[in-house]
């Protein structure tokens, strides 16, 4: 018998590549989405196995659904993924991003406490449950101090699935996953704004690109690394929560100037704050301007995991460094606009 798998968020970037991989271990994949007048799959087409999962639409959100949804299937394992995943609109969209991100979670748990059937399931955690606090490594044991509404949701989320595993054994644990990022990510985060949007410059489609906090820094590694170790979690016997994380930090400046190094961009950063600007030295033209609107009204400042407790008992580590990743993610790029 196949194992199952259902994945909440199969649409997005990390849906996509876990159902992949999944795929490649020979799961049965079920994978759900909300309903849209625009049905899109395009990151699962991407990959090619658009044809290879079942699709379900759920309303996450709504109890009944889910009870339905997971008594029908009987996965073995959830995923669940399906997030308001973007910080920026936390601010704007604080009590849908709680809904989202706490409620359904709170569904699945429910319907999981009262199945007869044993289901493992792993919660998306993030690195932004952590605040401005420490500049140091941040592990298992660092303080929650979330710098948004969208990591509040996650940090209660957190704690929920500690509750039910103690409460009710349930099979539950939590990835704090860092910072991610592939060519499929989604074009509102700023590594492939950057990339997307320098591409375009240097094929004459754009002029100049705005940015925010250029001097937050981020804990980059590769999504497709990253949902091995969602997996490796759920095989443990015994549940827990793991930092996953390259253990590296940059600036956003510094992927910025690593990306302009790979187009082969020369370029000169000049003036302070918000006057900082970068140049095109080989036509003397403003590419990259600091606007306000790219604040948030709270950022957390740096980031840097210590996955030393995954390394030992998942045996993961992060395998693509910085330069790498930009590269895939430039290579893709060009290549989409090279088509077009
Ligand atoms: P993503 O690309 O934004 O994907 C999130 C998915 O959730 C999307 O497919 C989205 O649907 C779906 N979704 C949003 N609101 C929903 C709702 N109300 N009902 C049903 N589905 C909804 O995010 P990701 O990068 O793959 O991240 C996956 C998970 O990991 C998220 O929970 C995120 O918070 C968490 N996480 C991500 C990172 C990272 O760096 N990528 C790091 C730590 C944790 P649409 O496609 O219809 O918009
Ligand atoms: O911002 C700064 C911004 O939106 C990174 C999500 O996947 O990872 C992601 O959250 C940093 C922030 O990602 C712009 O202020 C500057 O300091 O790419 P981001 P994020 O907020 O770190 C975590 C782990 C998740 O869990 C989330 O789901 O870059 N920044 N200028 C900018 N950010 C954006 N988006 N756009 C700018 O123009």
């Amino acid at each position: 018998m196949k194992r199952k798998a259902l994945i909440t968020g199969i649409m997005g970037q990390d849906g996509a590549y876990l159902a992949k991989f999944l795929l490649s271990k020979k799961y049965k994949v079920y994978g759900s989405y909300r309903r849209n007048s625009n049905y899109e799959n395009n990151r699962l087409r991407k990959l090619g196995i658009e044809n290879k999962i079942e699709l379900i639409d759920l309303e996450i959100n709504e109890f009944a659904s889910v009870n339905y949804v997971i008594n029908k299937i009987k996965p073995d394992e959830i995923y669940n993924l399906a997030a308001m995943s973007f910080v920026a609109s936390s601010f704007e969209q604080p009590l849908y991003t709680i809904h989202t991100n706490f409620f359904a979670l709170l569904n699945i748990l429910e319907v999981m406490k009262n199945s007869k059937k044993k289901i493992s399931l792993y919660q998306a955690s993030t690195s932004e449950m952590f605040g401005n606090e420490t500049q140091k490594s941040i592990d298992e044991n660092t303080n929650f101090d979330p710098a948004s509404p969208y990591g509040v949701s996650k940090v209660g989320s957190h704690y929920l699935v500690k509750l039910y595993r103690k409460a009710y054994n349930l099979h539950c644990c939590s990835g704090i996953l860092f910072n991610h990022e592939s060519p499929l990510r989604g074009e509102e985060f700023v590594t492939k704004k950057i990339v997307k949007q320098l591409s375009e410059i240097l094929n004459n489609k754009r002029k100049i690109m705005y940015l925010g906090n250029i001097y937050a820094k981020r804990d980059w590694g590769f999504a497709p690394d990253y949902v091995e170790a969602m997996w490796k979690m759920l095989q443990l016997k015994k549940k827990d929560d793991f930092v996953i994380g390259t253990g590296i930090c940059y600036t956003i400046k510094d992927f910025v100037n690593l990306t302009c190094k790979y187009l082969k961009l020369n370029t000169k950063w000049v003036g302070k704050g918000i006057n900082e600007k970068c140049i095109n030295l080989k036509n003397n033209k403003t590419i990259i301007k600091i606007s306000k609107k790219f604040y948030r009204p709270l950022d957390v400042n740096h980031l840097k995991s210590n996955p030393a407790k995954a390394k030992k008992q998942l045996n993961w580590k992060a395998n693509t460094n910085l330069k790498t990743l930009i590269k895939k993610m430039c290579d893709d790029q060009n290549l989409f606009i090279s088509l077009k």
